[in-house]
């Protein structure tokens, strides 16, 4: 396997174990990767996550590729299925080409079971969290924006802590692992029409994850 050193992409170290890959992908790369997502986003509609106990909507739309994807209800909550709620179909494959952040920025060996995809219109936001529904929280989480840009805001391993915001653009990729797993993270804004990838705007992330462990 080619690890980053061989390879030879330029990465910034935002923080202990938070790596940024500015433009990952190319322009001619970010277009084909929207349209296989419009494609596998009709097998697999977005769908609006609600919180736990309050069922309150998430401003996100989400779905997901792989074996396992990440789901939220009122009355289980948060957790992994391995199917669509509303389809009760699988989730779509992950597509070649987002496997290849994994891949080339990850250093893990072995292939993410999620692929979370989330929709932000110009007016969506998401509040700070951790993310710890995973029983591997040892392997970093890979993460690839396309489309507006955003204001990306990440703390500590505690609520309420001194945190920092940064821009993310089309075509980077965030690769969080070692002490930055269990930060609490969240975005702030979308800032309207500063990409031309998606025709109606709005910005996709794509995060892929080790749900369990070994394997
Ligand atoms: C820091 N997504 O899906 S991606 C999420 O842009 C999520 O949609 C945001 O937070 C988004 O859970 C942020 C970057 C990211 C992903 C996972 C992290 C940052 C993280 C896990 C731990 C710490
Ligand atoms: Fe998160």
């Amino acid at each position: 396997m080619k690890c980053r050193s061989q390879l030879n992409i330029p990465m910034h170290e935002f923080a202990p174990g938070l790596l940024y890959f500015p433009d990952f992908y190319s322009r001619v790369e970010q277009e084909t990767l929207a349209n296989e997502l419009r494609e596998a986003v009709k097998a697999a509609p977005l769908f609006v996550p609600l919180m736990p106990r309050t069922g309150k909507p998430f401003s996100v739309r989400m779905t997901n590729f792989g074996v396992l994807g990440w789901v939220s209800d009122r009355e289980r909550g948060y957790r992994y299925e391995a199917t669509h709620p509303y389809t009760g179909h699988s989730w779509p494959a992950i597509p070649d080409l987002v496997l290849r952040a994994w891949r080339d920025t990850g250093g893990y060996p072995h292939e993410p079971e999620a692929c979370l995809l989330n929709f932000y219109d110009v007016t969506a936001r998401m509040g700070l969290h951790q993310d710890r529904d995973e029983a591997a929280l040892d392997v970093p989480v890979v993460s690839i924006s396309l489309g507006d840009s955003c204001l990306f805001r990440i703390g500590g391993d505690t609520r309420g802590g001194k945190t920092r915001s940064f821009k993310l653009h089309s075509g980077d990729v965030l690769v969080i692992g070692g002490a930055s797993r269990l930060a609490f993270h969240g975005v702030d804004k979308i800032f309207p029409a500063t990409s031309t990838l998606l025709p109606n705007g709005g910005r996709i992330n794509l995060t892929m994850r080790r749900v369990n462990k070994a394997g």
